[in-house]
């Protein structure tokens, strides 16, 4: 009889990160308490990650970000109830359809009665300030605790392009009705119209670029989790005693790249790379969308004049460019 010999895996075994409760490291001076003490323990938790759950650090800057974002939510949410008249069972029927939206474009920077955008306007600026400040809390969080302040420059990037799509261009093109309105459905229309009004963002370069950033980060974080999945049964998550080592799991991740296609990144530069294509995604979309109308008005007869796309056939006589067309260009 063949006997089975299970291996070594993570999420499916026995082996799971579980221990005694641990409180962290002992806080400054000045600092806030941490909240959630004695910690909790779920078994469930430790297939996923860790089994302990908290103490939190909230701090000054966590409930002032958690108070202004759900006030914001708040203010999305009534607003959607009152345009159900207040009936919770067309609310939430109609959930992903209800949306609050920005000003009309007649009020165009001003503030609009609150019921005609205004709400918008307080609700964004709520928003706004809490990401800024959730932003503030990790930064501070990662120097108190002697970290480098990599993940909130990662999440800066974010908030450029949030920044952008919601403030910064509009404030540009000199309108609150060019930003995005709150609402499921509602913002994905806002995405389809603006790519149609700008002559499809498929020619924007930095749009590609972004998506270029947004595919190539998948693919990182496969190619990363699947080497490391593969070497766990050497104990490859234990990167750092390896990393001077023969024949470990480092080494043979290492060697599987460079057999595979003759390039193998590191331990350390593997990271780099999934970091700076992450960040390269909103940053360059940032840009991309702070072009749009501002500088380029079609983004296929852009592409179409520096040679990037063909022009449309000329195949019913003298009929006109569509695109052109619709922006008034002549044909
Ligand atoms: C959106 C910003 C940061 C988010 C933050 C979080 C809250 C929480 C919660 C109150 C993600 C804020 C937190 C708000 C509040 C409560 C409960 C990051 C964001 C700080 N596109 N497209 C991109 C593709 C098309 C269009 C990016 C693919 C069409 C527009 C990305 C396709 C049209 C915009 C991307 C495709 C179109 C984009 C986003 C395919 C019409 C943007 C990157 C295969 C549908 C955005 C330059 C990102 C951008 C953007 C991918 C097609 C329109 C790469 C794969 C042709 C208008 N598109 N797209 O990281 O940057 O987003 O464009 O068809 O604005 Mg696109």
């Amino acid at each position: 009889m063949p006997q089975f010999m299970p291996e070594y895996q993570n999420l499916f075994t026995t082996v799971r990160v579980a221990g005694p409760s641990h409180l962290g490291v002992p806080l400054a001076k000045g600092d806030d308490i941490r909240i959630g003490s004695p910690p909790i323990q779920v078994p469930f938790f430790a297939r996923l990650g860790m089994a302990q759950i908290g103490p939190v650090y909230l701090g000054t800057l966590g409930v002032a970000s958690l108070f202004l974002g759900t006030l914001a939510f708040v203010i999305i949410g009534m607003n959607m109830f009152a345009s159900v008249g207040w009936d919770p069972v067309q609310f939430v029927r109609q959930l992903f359809w209800l949306s609050l939206d920005p000003p009309a474009p007649k009020y165009g920077l001003g503030l609009a009665p609150l019921n005609e955008g205004g709400w918008w306007n307080i609700a964004g600026l709520f928003l706004t300030v809490s990401i800024l400040l959730w932003w503030a809390r990790m930064y501070r969080r990662a120097r108190a605790l002697g970290l480098g302040t990599h993940v909130a420059w990662a999440f800066a990037a974010a908030i450029w392009l949030f920044l952008v799509l919601g403030l910064i261009r509009p404030v540009m093109m000199g309108s609150w009705s060019e930003a995005v309105p709150f609402g499921v459905f509602s913002h994905l229309d806002w995405t389809a119209a603006f790519s149609i009004r700008y002559g499809n963002l498929f020619y924007n370069p930095f749009h590609a670029l972004s998506i270029a950033f947004l595919y190539g980060s998948t693919l990182l974080f496969a190619m990363h989790g699947g080497t490391i999945l593969a070497v766990s049964r050497f104990g490859g998550e234990r990167e750092l005693e390896q990393i001077v080592d023969r024949g470990t799991a480092s080494e043979r991740a290492a060697l599987f790249w460079r057999w595979t296609m003759g390039f193998n990144a590191t331990t350390e530069s593997i990271h780099r790379w999934a970091w700076w294509f992450a960040v390269l995604c909103p940053l360059t979309g940032g840009i991309g969308i702070l072009l749009t109308g501002t500088v380029v008005d079609n983004w296929y007869l852009w592409a179409v004049q520096h040679g990037v796309a063909p022009p449309y056939p000329a195949q019913f006589g003298n009929m006109v460019d569509p695109a052109a067309a619709l922006q008034g260009a002549k044909p």
